[in-house]
């Protein structure tokens, strides 16, 4: 049994086992956060709500590195824009884990646009634009892998 199966105890004492989903996903603090300090409490809101982070690292990303990771926005209007402000300046990115971490983070981080962000999300409190919106999360199991494997190498997600 893997650290993700909780063994849980019925009233009758009948054990049963309950197996739950860990998962992980990439998050980026963008160049926007991290030029109004505000690494710190992000980085503390993954942790306050359950995510364990199992790596972490802070680096510039060059337009052609960015251009690669957005590749999937290729064709729309504001990829140019978004490639230059993605490679503008030092962005932290992380590997998180949880029980359905890609959904949970999604809601952590609030709507693309700020404007339409709820309360007490990451991009209401920090995005100041729907383009300087301060965080990066993936949206899917595919995406999460192959954004986990940009940043970091397999042995620093061996654990
Ligand atoms: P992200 O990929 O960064 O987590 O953001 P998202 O899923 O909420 O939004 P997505 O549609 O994937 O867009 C990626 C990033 O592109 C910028 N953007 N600009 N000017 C615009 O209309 C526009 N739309 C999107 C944002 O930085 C957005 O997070
Ligand atoms: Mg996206």
């Amino acid at each position: 049994m893997n650290a993700a199966c909780q063994r849980l105890t019925t009233k009758d004492e009948r054990p049963t086992t309950d197996m739950k989903t860990l998962q992980r996903t990439l998050t980026i603090v963008k160049p926007d956060a991290v030029a109004k300090n505000a690494v710190g409490d992000i980085i503390e809101q993954f942790e306050k709500n359950g995510f364990r982070i199992l790596a972490m690292k802070m680096l510039e990303i060059s337009k052609h590195q960015a251009e690669q990771f957005y590749a999937v926005h290729a064709s729309r209007p504001f990829y140019g824009s978004l490639t230059d402000f993605m490679s503008s300046g030092p962005v932290v990115a992380l590997a998180l884990e949880k029980e359905d971490a890609i959904a949970g983070l999604r809601k952590l981080m609030g709507a693309t646009n700020p404007a339409n962000a709820e309360e007490g999300t990451i991009r209401k409190k920090w995005a100041s634009s729907i383009e300087h919106n301060a965080i990066h999360g993936s949206d899917a199991e595919d995406t999460a892998r192959f954004e986990l494997s940009f940043f970091f190498a397999g042995y620093e997600l061996a654990k």
